[in-house]
């Protein structure tokens, strides 16, 4: 029987390695690449590159929330990338590659308000968390050979520790 599912939505950087450690996250169903949070139609890797779509790299993550959570998904979203950069992850930098967690619900929002604001307490970081909680608009899955990359291309470039998913 298939689960049901619910959806999650983050940007945290380079879809590339953010897609690839959401496919290993025990209860994940699915983690499509795609674009979120900008006005352009059904656009193009190079339309979202140039940083003019307003759109940020995404993944859109399908999950059981009998097995795994949304606030450990958040956890995750929080591990992978460094929330506290602004419109740019590691090498990466521009609008396209902002952190933001896209709600799907009301329940989302105030989980992921709460998480922030926690994690903004805990002191682990000493800047503010840059991080945007936004309503999700229409994703956008990016182009097929941006499916799988790092798979598909094991030496590209990854802003994300695949070896430590936990
Ligand atoms: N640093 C990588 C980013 C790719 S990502 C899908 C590159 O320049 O290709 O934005």
């Amino acid at each position: 029987m298939e689960p049901r599912t619910e959806q999650a939505s983050f940007a945290a950087g380079c879809f590339w390695g953010v897609a690839a450690y959401f496919k290993r996250v025990k209860g994940v169903v699915r983690a499509t690449a795609g674009y979120c949070g900008g006005s352009t139609e059904n656009p193009s890797y190079e339309q979202v590159c140039g940083g003019r779509t307003g759109h940020a790299e995404s993944v859109l993550v399908e999950f059981d929330p009998a097995i795994v959570p949304y606030e450990r998904l958040l956890y995750h979203f929080w591990k992978i990338h460094n929330p506290t950069q602004v419109n740019r992850q590691g090498n990466d930098i521009g609008s396209q590659y902002r952190s933001v967690i896209f709600t799907h619900s009301e329940g989302q929002r105030e989980a992921a308000e709460g998480s922030k604001i926690e994690l903004e307490r805990s002191g682990h970081y000493r800047h503010s968390i840059a991080t945007a909680i936004e309503s999700a608009t229409e994703f956008w899955p990016a182009e097929e050979y941006h499916q799988d990359y790092l798979a598909k291309n094991p030496a590209a470039y990854c802003h994300v520790d695949l070896s430590n998913v936990d």
